[in-house]
């Protein structure tokens, strides 16, 4: 099978496929993952928040907005880089083959913090691992020192559709965000770029976010899928649980959409048993956070994921795939 890159992608057809039967869906997602990925590779990163809390944005899902009153216990660390690297080696010594840092900005203004951030990303590429930052919106400036520090990605998520955004997030617009997105391309960084399900959205709307994803040319080299934690203090503190059946679907239609990009299983696996987690594996994702915690809400342990793979037979994948999904389609 030939696998075909497409960025024309109607929402109706992206929404029929979230529609399909869950084993035809699996069926042409396996089709697809298997020709992609042969063997299974999964890629373990770690993710640290360097500065937490105090953001700007009003992120209806985000502990970390000033906006609302979740508990955040402030790790400030953005001027120390020594700490920030042994943590980096603790990941690459416990598997981790991807770095990913988070800072809760607005944007990345210039000075010493970003100077950090600089050092912070050449000593994680000088450990032989991918470096990814998530620090919000940037210059062309800070997107091309980025790059000349080594930068592998920029993860900054469209986080929900065009029509459903407004009621998630009022002081920042989706514009902007693609703006964001556009620079770090041109400055010859990787896109981690996707969303979260579980936000009160419909069906439709998750076609829509996807439907932009897939519209990208080329596509993000890293989708990250997450579901909704529901932090207390946050305006979605209420929202039912997301369905983990849904999280598999937007898996498989994200692999069928962007067969060679990584679909990253992100937030939401604590709720999720390993059995839904496997069948996210099965349905396409090739990468998932490793370590005990994401930014400020716990992850899956270590020793539960080793077993997770392990259980699965899936090995962890190492970096030759980012290099892969970058080059431009047709
Ligand atoms: N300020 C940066 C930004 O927004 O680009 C930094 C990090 S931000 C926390 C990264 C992404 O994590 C968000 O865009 C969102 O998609 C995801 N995220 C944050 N809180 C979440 C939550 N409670 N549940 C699921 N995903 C979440
Ligand atoms: C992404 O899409 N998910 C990660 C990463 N990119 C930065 C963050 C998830 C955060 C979950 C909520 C928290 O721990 O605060
Ligand atoms: Fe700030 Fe990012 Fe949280 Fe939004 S998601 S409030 S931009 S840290």
């Amino acid at each position: 099978m030939t696998l075909s890159i497409r960025h024309d992608w109607s929402i109706e057809e992206i929404q029929g496929l979230l529609e399909l039967p869950l084993m035809e869906l699996l069926w042409q997602a396996q089709n697809v993952h298997r020709e992609a990925n042969p063997g299974y590779r999964v890629q373990l990163a770690s993710l640290l928040s360097v500065k937490t809390g105090g953001c700007e944005e009003d992120c209806a899902y985000c502990s970390q907005s000033i906006h609302n009153s979740s508990d955040v216990s402030a790790f400030e660390a953005q001027m120390q880089v020594e700490p920030i690297l042994q943590r980096a080696k603790a990941a690459k010594d416990a598997g981790a083959d991807r770095f990913c840092m988070g800072w809760a900005w607005r944007e990345i203004r210039d000075g010493a913090p970003f100077e950090a951030m600089l050092e912070m990303v050449r000593g994680v590429r000088a450990m032989g691992m991918e470096a990814c930052v998530t620090a919000g919106m940037l210059s062309d400036h800070q997107a091309q020192r980025l790059a000349a520090a080594g930068l592998t990605a920029y993860n900054h998520n469209l986080d929900t559709s065009p029509e459903h955004y407004d009621r998630i997030i009022s002081t920042r617009t989706y514009q902007e965000r693609l703006e964001t997105l556009q620079r770090v391309r041109q400055a010859g960084v990787t896109l981690c770029c996707g969303g979260i399900i579980g936000m009160g959205e419909t069906l439709r709307d998750r076609a829509s976010m996807l439907q932009v994803l897939a519209g990208m040319d080329p596509h993000p080299e890293s989708v990250p899928v997450n579901g909704l934690v529901a932090v207390e203090g946050t305006p979605l503190e209420g929202q039912a649980p997301f369905e983990p059946l849904d999280l598999v679907r937007m898996v498989a239609t994200a692999r069928i959409l962007m067969p060679r990009s990584r679909v990253r299983l992100s937030a939401g696996r604590e709720s999720m048993n390993r059995e839904a987690q496997i069948l996210c594996l099965q349905a396409g994702a090739d990468s998932i956070f490793y370590g005990d915690t994401l930014l400020t809400t716990g992850n899956p342990d270590v020793d539960a994921d080793r077993q997770l793979l392990n259980d699965a037979g899936v090995q962890a994948a190492w970096t030759e795939k980012t290099a892969l999904a970058t080059a431009p389609s047709n």
